[in-house]
């Protein structure tokens, strides 16, 4: 019996990853109140150390690709309290504010959700006396609990009894956690709803019924946030299933995130799919979109679902590298807020600097590349596509504005190479492409900067996958592709240019060593800069004599060797209020000192 369940269940996580990004996704409404900055991590609580449930495939083998730490095995069962407080109280350690228990609320499986979300209750109750502050529970709707409970078809929610069977899991969930335990936005307990692949039909009476039904028993409706599977419906937000494999996304007020994915050790997909780590820089980039996106609500996949290694939980794999991590990124994000800036900008390249301003997506019509440019990184759209891509979508944080027609000066920096032409074409009040006057390039070899004075922005998000503006070569007209580097979009007329730095090449550095690297950087203004580490690991520094030029300083020690390269980035600032800046992001690889290489050979 446990065997079927675990299989079926891996296939409705698997089933869930189908939702692919290929296909751009229209922007959901944002939520009418904007609410304070709220992270949730989905909760896996089905294991079982006793039973080996969840621990141990069918055929015998491990179940698992990441592991519990060795020290938390002994107790590693959702019937354990001991077990939920200590993963609770490292949530707190990773600044997450509502934990989202995956429900299965069909019969067969409430052996181990009821009693699971019981032992979960009790736990923050006691920490609760202990005087902490655990997250607030929401709840992760598992969607393939209702067709199991349907004798395993597909159920009609537009049916009295597929209403029923909707509303009843959400009740029955919400029944067993004391309202003081509630994870709420505006008084309503918050929902995420997994896809819609395991019912048959819905539509909006689906959701209504279910809200007033759930005003009459508890006095308020719930809060649903539904996977962008559910199609047609209105509900209170969207987010996408799939982001630890495919990347982050940002729908409407609702972000999500994951670390990657490895699904190597799930039975039965013999073709597994795997988004390696990176050592964290995948995770890191997710979180540099969510920051510079309008998300208020931010849904972390995982928080400890091994199968698939997705889990930031404390593992045997990476100790507690990712809770300290996820606590680092969601105090970077918190401290965003692009409201009262004068501007947002963008560095495009390998590992954009996104300051309020980010690339919308990166595939589809606006997939681009990366590629080194007269010192500067320089971001063009991949032609070699099917179909080509001629455009670099952009997204500008609705913080700063949103659907507001608007006055900005966007600048463009560009390289000056040939004698086409480059287009930007921006949600405007008349029409979310409206073209500005084209750039006609003077084929001065160099990196130029073009600013348009839009009176009639209007940055809606109306733009595929809701961008708000798009760079584009021109090239379907004249046949020659554009390069760019930095995008500015500011209130007011620049009065202000930005220092340019000169990109470090990557470099290798042994341990045990100091290496230097010289770093220099000029403002067109002739402003005095200001250099500066803004990410790297502690064993680099940077020096900064004060007049533009600068040392990049590594003395790494053996503790430091990973199996990835390290990602440095530098920033150049000019010490203008507001000040504008430079950025360059190199990787940094380590070498072990070979303590004998430098002995002569007689
Ligand atoms: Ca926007
Ligand atoms: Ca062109
Ligand atoms: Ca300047």
């Amino acid at each position: 019996m446990k065997k079927v369940m675990f299989a079926l269940s891996v296939a409705a996580l698997a089933l869930g990853m189908t939702s692919a990004r290929g296909e751009p996704v229209p922007p959901a409404a944002p939520s009418p109140t904007a609410g304070d900055k709220v992270v949730a991590a989905y909760y896996f609580y089905w294991y079982d150390i006793y039973t080996n449930l969840h621990f141990v495939d069918p055929d015998g083998s491990d179940a698992l690709t990441d592991h519990p730490p060795d020290a938390y095995l002994s107790n590693y069962s959702y019937k354990e309290v001991a077990w939920h407080r200590r993963e609770l109280l490292d949530m707190m350690a990773a600044r997450i504010d509502v934990v989202l228990p995956v429900y299965w609320g069909s019969s067969r499986e409430l052996y181990w959700s009821r009693t699971g979300l019981q032992k979960l209750v009790a736990a923050e109750q006691e920490l609760i006396a202990g005087g902490y502050s655990p997250p607030k529970i929401g709840m992760f709707y598992d969607t393939t609990a209702l067709r199991d409970q349907n004798g395993g078809v597909p159920p009609d929610l537009t049916t009295p009894a597929g209403k029923a069977l909707f509303y009843g899991m959400m009740a029955d969930f919400f029944a067993l956690v004391p309202q003081n335990l509630w994870a709420m936005i505006d008084g309503r307990p918050i929902v995420f709803l997994y896809t819609a692949g395991f019912v048959a039909a819905y539509n909006q009476s689906t959701f209504d019924d279910a809200a007033q039904q759930f005003q009459a028993r508890f006095g308020t409706t719930p809060y649903i946030v539904r996977e962008v599977s559910w199609t047609g419906v209105n509900t209170d937000g969207a987010y996408q299933w799939g982001v630890a494999l495919y990347g982050p996304a940002v729908i409407g007020h609702v972000g999500s995130v994951g670390p990657g994915y490895d699904e190597t050790a799930v039975y039965g997909r013999p073709d597994p799919r795997v988004r390696d780590r990176q050592c964290g820089d995948f995770y890191e980039e997710g979180w540099d979109a969510i920051a510079s996106s309008a998300a208020t609500l931010v849904s972390i996949e995982t928080w400890n679902e091994f199968h698939e290694g997705t889990d930031i939980a404390a593992s045997r794999e990476y100790g507690r590298t990712y809770i300290t991590a996820t606590a680092r990124h969601i105090e970077r994000w918190r401290a965003s807020d692009y409201s009262q800036a004068n501007a947002v900008w963008l560095d495009l390249g390998r590992y954009p600097y996104a300051r309020g301003l980010r690339p919308a997506f990166n595939y589809a019509d606006g997939a681009w590349l990366v590629t080194p440019v007269a010192g500067r990184e320089a971001a063009y759209p991949d032609r070699t596509t099917d179909p080509p891509s001629y455009y670099i979508y952009l997204e500008v944080n609705d913080a700063f504005i949103r659907a507001t027609p608007s006055e900005v000066w966007v600048t463009v920096e560009y390289y000056d190479g040939g004698d086409d032409g480059w287009l930007l074409e921006y949600d405007g009040v008349n029409g979310p492409y409206t073209l500005a006057p084209p750039v006609q390039l003077q084929d001065t070899g160099r990196w130029r900067r073009h600013t348009f004075h839009l009176t009639d922005a209007y940055f809606g998000g109306r733009q595929n996958v809701g961008a708000d503006l798009r760079l584009a070569d021109h090239f379907w007209a004249d046949g020659r592709t554009n390069y760019f580097g930095r995008v500015w979009i500011a209130r007011s007329a620049p009065a202000n240019q930005a220092p340019d730095l000169l990109a470090p090449a990557d470099a290798v550095a042994l341990v045990g060593r100091v290496t230097e690297i010289p770093l220099s950087a000029a403002d067109p203004d002739g402003d005095p800069i200001a250099l500066t580490l803004d990410q790297g690991p502690g064993f680099a520094s940077v020096i900064d004599r004060g007049d533009g030029t600068g040392v990049l300083r590594l003395a790494p020690a053996g503790s430091d060797v990973q199996p990835c390269a390290y990602r440095l980035r530098l920033l150049a600032s000019d010490t203008r209020d507001p000040a504008l800046a430079d950025a360059a992001t190199i990787r940094v690889t380590l070498g072990q000192y070979a303590v004998f290489l430098p002995l002569v050979r007689r």
